[in-house]
């Protein structure tokens, strides 16, 4: 499943418009992962305040979305582009990859509430393939 030039096209053109909302989106997306996968929370467990909109999550969501564009900048090269991410992942972090998945849901989620002119079922198939590669990329030291 992997992204034609027509999928990368359009997923460079929402993430110009979604980039400009770095400090919410990102934010918004994990809040939500958090409330919603309540499991995701064993992660982030040394923070003060895991609650939608706190001050941990709003920062931290806007890290996320920092590497959510370079990754848009390496879409032609997710499995060697993000080495770095995954290492940090899956040696010292030790997210479960699985999770990468249920926050690529909350992701679109908040894009689709956010931007629902740009979200287009189009757009949407080709930015799910995106993140679906992400993950993948994100995945690759873990064996
Ligand atoms: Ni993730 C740290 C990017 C998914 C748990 N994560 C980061 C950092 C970036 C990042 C960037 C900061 C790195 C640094 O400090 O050098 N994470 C991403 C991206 C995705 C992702 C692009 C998927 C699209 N991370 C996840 C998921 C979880 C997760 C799904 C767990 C459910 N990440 C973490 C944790 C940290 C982290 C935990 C460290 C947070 C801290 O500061 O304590």
């Amino acid at each position: 499943m992997s992204l034609t030039e027509k999928d990368k096209a359009a997923v460079k053109a929402l993430w110009a418009k979604v980039s400009k909302a770095v400090d919410t989106v990102g934010g918004e997306a994990l809040g939500r992962m958090l409330l919603v996968y309540p499991q995701t929370k064993t992660y982030f467990s040394h923070w003060p305040d895991l609650t939608p909109g706190s001050e941990p999550v709003m920062v931290h969501g806007k890290r996320i979305l920092g590497g959510v564009t370079e990754a848009v900048s390496k879409i032609d090269n997710l499995r060697g582009g993000l080495v770095e991410l995954s290492e940090l992942h899956a040696f010292k972090l030790r997210v479960d990859p699985s999770n990468f998945k249920i926050l690529a849901q909350s992701i679109m989620v908040v894009i689709a509430t956010m931007f629902p002119k740009d979200f287009t079922p189009e757009t949407h198939v080709a930015f799910d393939k995106f993140l679906t590669a992400v993950a993948q990329g994100l995945s690759e030291k873990y064996r």
